[in-house]
């Protein structure tokens, strides 16, 4: 690592510095744009250096508080968003993330969160309405002679940030694979209406923009060396709900392939990340396909299992989120991969054109869904943030087919994911049109909300809760107030109140 050998670029070599020197480099109140995205190429160690200096100074007396504003392409990691969130050092964080601390202190109250749909927050940054970007703080996995970057496990967010930021802080990760270069397509050619031009890209395999992201040197003030792993956990072995959903789904496609719905290659998939998602891709790679692409944000370990199978023959997404076994597999056989993954930034991975030109099947996870189809995906009981939107509404609305997966009940039975009104709502009721559970899958496509009730409780209701749904449904129908989408207002989120009172739906 000490011989440079990932840094190539002679003005950049003169920048090298200890993670505790560049993070001295940021000061308190700087709209920070990080990589990362879903646990890929996020800032190793210049967020922990600065997380120090953080507490170190917060606990002197009569300081004032030293924070930062996080941006990102996702979610990062304990050594990110983690670290910066125990010490209390983010005022403002955006625009995805998973990290329980973070979690926590966005729900009381000490952390500021938008949660933006994931293809927009370029054009966020690009029309300044984000404020300035004072910092960008990118994780590469080289720097060639030209200064240009050798983009690392995921891009997120990175081309915006480093084109926007005053300045630039790099870590340059020897344990990224080498390999990795030649894999990304940075596309160059995004502008603001009324400017933009269609995005010549008309299949997942197409290679439309350049390998290396452009970095001017002179913007670059420190760069960092590193040699630590992504984060990745591993994940739960299909249970039986997640079989379940997967059979499910399978079921479904192969009628509508039968139907003449969806050709037999099927469509361009997007699935999110979790376990739900992993077994439908597991339960694809079972079945009789051959020849699939993948048009989604994260390649999980499911898409490198149909990779190697052939069911899949190329994927493209903006960011990799394996498991330790996935990884190792990844780099054992990075030459088989390289030509079959495409990495883009976010807002062409996810760009709701590309979504909707090349019809895509997506597949996202939900907390809730109301018998009318609209489903939340970010907020338990209405008012605690779990994660955010992510991804899923640029796919949801702009596929061709979205469908949404859950268990049908949640902490051990005493949550029903299907309610008579959702407590916050993501996707709108003209956006979903596939809902499935263990218990089955209701198609609600052509249906009236009336139509849609019926379908939802029937097919993907826990029976525990159904009875209860029904009497609802019958009496909110029957009580005069207006047939197109009955509701009893009074009653309508007594459900959620009635788990806040006693723990139980
Ligand atoms: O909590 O682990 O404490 O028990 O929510 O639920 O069933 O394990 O499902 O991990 O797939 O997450 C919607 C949150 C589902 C996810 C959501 C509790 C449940 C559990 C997780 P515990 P599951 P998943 C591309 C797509 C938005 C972003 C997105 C998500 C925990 O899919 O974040 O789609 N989606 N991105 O017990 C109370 C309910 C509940 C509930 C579940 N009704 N009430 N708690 N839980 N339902 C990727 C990106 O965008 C990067």
């Amino acid at each position: 690592m000490s011989d440079h050998s990932r840094i190539l670029c002679p003005v950049l070599q003169q920048r090298i510095m200890s993670a505790e020197q560049a993070a001295e480099l940021i000061p308190a109140g700087a709209n920070v744009g990080m990589s990362g995205f879903t646990g890929a190429g996020y800032p190793k160690a210049v967020p922990g250096a600065l997380a120090q200096r953080i507490r170190q100074l917060n606990s002197q007396p009569n300081a004032k508080p030293f924070r930062i504003n996080v941006w990102t392409g996702a979610s990062t990691a304990p050594e990110l968003d983690g670290v910066l969130a125990e010490v209390d050092g983010i005022e403002m964080r955006l625009p995805f993330q998973s990290d329980p601390i973070c979690r926590n202190r966005i729900n009381d109250g000490t952390m500021d969160y938008v949660d933006y749909h994931l293809s927009e927050v370029s054009q966020y940054a690009w029309s300044g309405f984000l404020g300035k970007m004072d910092i960008a703080l990118i994780e590469v996995a080289g720097i060639r002679e030209d200064g240009s970057l050798i983009p690392s496990s995921s891009i997120g967010n990175n081309k915006t940030w480093i084109e926007q930021a005053d300045k630039i802080i790099l870590e340059v990760n020897s344990r990224q694979n080498a390999k990795l270069e030649g894999m990304h397509d940075v596309y160059y050619g995004t502008a603001l209406p009324p400017n933009r031009k269609p995005i010549m890209l008309t299949d997942p395999a197409d290679r439309i923009g350049e390998q290396y992201l452009a970095c001017p040197p002179e913007k670059v003030i420190a760069v960092v060396e590193t040699a630590a792993p992504d984060r990745n956990s591993p994940f739960k072995p299909s249970d039986e709900v997640s079989k379940k959903i997967a059979g499910h789904i399978l079921e479904f496609f192969n009628k509508e392939i039968e139907l003449g719905r969806l050709p037999k290659e099927l469509l361009p998939i997007q699935s999110g990340v979790g376990n739900i998602p992993n077994a439908v891709l597991e339960g694809l790679d079972a079945g009789p396909y051959k020849n699939l692409t993948a048009f989604t944000e994260v390649i999980q370990d499911g898409m490198l299992k149909m990779l190697k199978s052939g069911t899949l023959k190329v994927a493209s997404a903006t960011a990799f989120s394996l498991s330790p076994d996935g990884i190792q597999e990844f780099d054992d056989n990075i030459d088989f991969y390289r030509d079959k993954i495409i990495l883009r930034q976010q807002d062409i991975s996810n760009h709701p054109e590309l979504a909707r030109r090349l019809g895509v099947i997506a597949m996202n996870g939900l907390i809730e869904c109301d018998l009318y189809g609209n489903v939340n995906s970010t907020h338990i009981m209405g008012t605690r943030m779990m994660n955010g939107i992510g991804g899923s509404g640029d796919f949801a609305r702009n596929g061709y087919l979205s469908i949404f997966v859950s268990p049908s009940t949640a902490k051990d039975g005493a949550i029903s994911a299907i309610v008579p009104m959702v407590s916050h709502v993501d996707h709108t009721e003209h956006d979903v049109k596939i809902i499935v559970t263990e218990q089955g899958l209701a198609d609600l496509r052509g249906l009236s909300p009336r139509q849609r009730a019926h379908e939802i409780i029937n097919n993907c209701a826990h029976p525990d809760f159904r009875p209860a749904l029904i009497d609802y449904y019958e009496r909110a129908l029957h009580s005069g107030r207006g047939m197109h989408t009955p509701h009893l207002l009074e009653e309508a989120l007594s459900w959620h109140q009635r788990y806040e009172q006693s723990g139980q739906m």
